[in-house]
């Protein structure tokens, strides 16, 4: 596959891989999950976050019909403020880089782009799952058949709280997903810490995630892990706190007729209007702590390659 790569990460490319630790970055938690400018500001200081941690951010974005890994300052300025940017998954991705297309990676597409380019890491804020009333909709994000595909480690603050993630656990484990929380027994939930839901496993370092990992290499077992971050607890919305908002923002998703790949945007929108911005106060500490926590993991990974 034909890749663009930004001044940073060209700087570290050799015949071998890279010369360094690289974290894979989403963007459509940019162009559809945080509004302008909180979302450049946010894309950059993420970034950051990655640099001060002693590894390269790689943002993926499809820009003209080019893959992108890792954006100039410019682009991503453009990105963040850019309109009608298509959000793309497994099924489109292709097209619209046929088609020379601009298109915001989700987590499925980034993690295609990241193993394309040799990236091991890649954290955002939550993963897409099982929407709530899927038993009649069948809304599951491409995200998580993905998760069994590509072997790409996502760095996330678990499922968004908007899904079942009852519902998400159960399909992740047919699918054969390892789902590791991190430093914890439970699963985080997104905006909050806990959820009451036992996580499958546990791991307290970077070191016992690339453990496991090239433990699952060397029995020749294809496909992602999720790495379950919770939420800084200085930073978290209780479930109790955030709940009845969720609940609300479903209604009106429901009333609307809102489907498809709107439903996440629209809830992520209007739970940033009920919470008063607070929701995007939490969401920026979230994605933030996974870049920290992809970084180490990404470094650990260079130190015990495959
Ligand atoms: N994390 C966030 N905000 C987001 C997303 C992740 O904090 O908006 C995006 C990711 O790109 C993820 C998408 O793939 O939400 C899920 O969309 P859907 O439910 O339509 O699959």
């Amino acid at each position: 596959m034909q890749l663009t790569y930004s001044a940073e990460i060209e700087a570290i490319r050799t015949d071998a891989g890279f010369s360094k630790p690289v974290v894979a970055l989403e963007s459509t938690i940019i162009t559809h999950g945080m509004p302008y400018p909180q979302n450049l500001d946010v894309a950059r200081a993420v970034e950051q976050e990655v640099r001060d941690a002693g590894a390269v951010p790689a943002t993926i974005a499809i820009l003209n019909g080019s893959l992108h890994i890792g954006l100039d300052p410019g682009q991503l300025t453009d990105l963040a403020q850019a309109r009608d940017v298509a959000k793309v998954s497994r099924a489109d991705m292709a097209f619209v880089m046929a088609q020379g297309k601009s298109g915001a990676t989700t987590v499925a597409a980034t993690m295609i782009a990241a193993q394309a380019a040799g990236i091991e890491v890649f954290a955002t804020g939550g993963i897409g799952g099982v929407h709530r009333g899927a038993e009649l909709t069948f809304d599951i994000s491409a995200d998580l058949r993905e998760l069994a595909l590509t072997d790409t480690i996502v760095v996330a603050a678990g499922a968004k709280a908007i899904l079942d993630i009852p519902k998400t656990m159960e399909v992740l484990e047919t699918y054969g997903v390892p789902v590791i929380a991190y430093g914890q027994d439970e699963m985080p939930a997104f905006w909050s810490q806990k959820s009451d839901i036992p996580a499958p496993l546990r791991c307290d370092t970077p070191q016992q995630i690339v453990a496991g990992l090239r433990a699952r290499q060397a029995l020749g077992l294809s496909g992602g892990q999720l790495i379950a971050n919770p939420v800084p607890k200085a930073d978290e919305i209780s479930a109790e706190e955030i709940g009845p908002m969720i609940e609300l923002a479903l209604h009106e998703a429901h009333r609307q007729g809102i489907n498809a790949k709107a439903v996440t945007p629209f809830l992520l929108g209007r739970i940033f209007e009920l919470t008063e911005g607070k929701s995007l106060q939490t969401n920026i500490a979230l994605v933030k702590n996974n870049a920290r926590l992809a970084a180490q993991i990404a470094k650990s990974c260079w130190e015990l390659p495959k």
